[in-house]
């Protein structure tokens, strides 16, 4: 495989996708809801990642791909090169802020991730990544991050891990939002990565995401030094749904084992 090239490709089909979107606000957006009534989807989400679906299957033949909406494969395993992407990540802001929610793309060979996007479209950010090539915003590369201590850090984590759920134990959580220097919540997994990847958060977590959410910003994150695991620490696994944490790597596994305690 040519990664140049298919970084290139990948790249243009990222920004024509984004000007899709962009050009939906002034159309009717149709708005449905999938597993629950705060689980949205719109017709815009379907129509970018079968834009997307169309394009590769033309000029990719032997790739596979994952998408969230359904339009893709059927992946019960990593062999060969999968595309993992999230059309629209942050449909809830895309609905209701117009704005904060990317793109997201990784691509992979064997369970290796080879490519990673995130574009956040109305701010027109691509976040980039090539293995062992280094991150970039656009095209300026991103620093490796430099060591950092819970008291000084800024946790990404949504509100509802922190009050009673049935994931966590609530208490260390509460402990750990004490202890550190603030909190953000931003509704975008992808974003939230970039955040961590360009060192403006320390950690982000959350109990349930797939491996759309994160297989792109995984391999920017990674390039700049962060680490990425499941909450038992293990490497994510990229064929179902599980927990997730990115960290600033000086403190990744004293977050794990000091404030983290998975129930069951
Ligand atoms: P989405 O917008 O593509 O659905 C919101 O906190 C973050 O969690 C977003 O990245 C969102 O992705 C993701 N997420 C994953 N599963 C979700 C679900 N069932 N409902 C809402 N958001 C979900
Ligand atoms: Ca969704
Ligand atoms: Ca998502
Ligand atoms: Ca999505």
């Amino acid at each position: 495989m040519n990664w140049g090239a298919l970084d290139r490709y990948a790249k243009s089909l990222i920004k024509e996708a984004g000007h899709h979107i962009k050009h939906s606000f002034f159309t009717e957006i149709e708005i449905s809801s999938k597993s629950s009534a705060n689980d949205l989807v719109t017709n815009i989400d379907q129509e970018i990642e079968q834009f997307f679906i169309s394009r590769i299957r033309r000029d990719f033949p032997d790739h596979r791909i994952m998408g969230e909406e359904g339009f893709g494969d059927d992946i019960q395993s990593l062999e060969g090169i999968i595309w993992f992407l999230d059309p629209i990540d942050g449909t809830m802001n895309f609905i209701h802020q117009k704005r904060n929610f990317a793109i997201s793309l990784g691509i992979y060979i064997d369970g290796i991730g080879m490519l990673g996007y995130v574009y956040d479209v109305m701010a027109d950010d691509l976040y980039s990544a090539m293995k062992d090539e280094g991150a970039y915003l656009n095209d300026i590369q991103l620093p490796k991050l430099k060591s950092t201590t819970i008291e000084e850090a800024i946790i990404g984590v949504n509100a509802s891990w922190v009050a009673p759920n049935r994931y966590v134990d609530n208490e260390p959580m509460i402990d750990l939002v004490n202890r550190c220097r603030g909190t953000r919540s931003y509704g975008s997994a992808a974003i939230e990565l970039t955040h961590v990847a360009a060192g403006r958060v320390d950690v982000y977590m959350s109990m349930r995401l797939s491996p759309w959410d994160v297989a792109g910003g995984m391999i920017i994150a990674s390039e700049v030094g962060a680490v990425s695991s499941t909450m038992k620490g293990e490497r994510p696994g990229l064929l179902e749904q599980e927990t997730f944490i990115v960290a600033n790597a000086s403190i990744h596994s004293q977050l794990l084992d000091d404030f983290i305690a998975l129930k069951k």
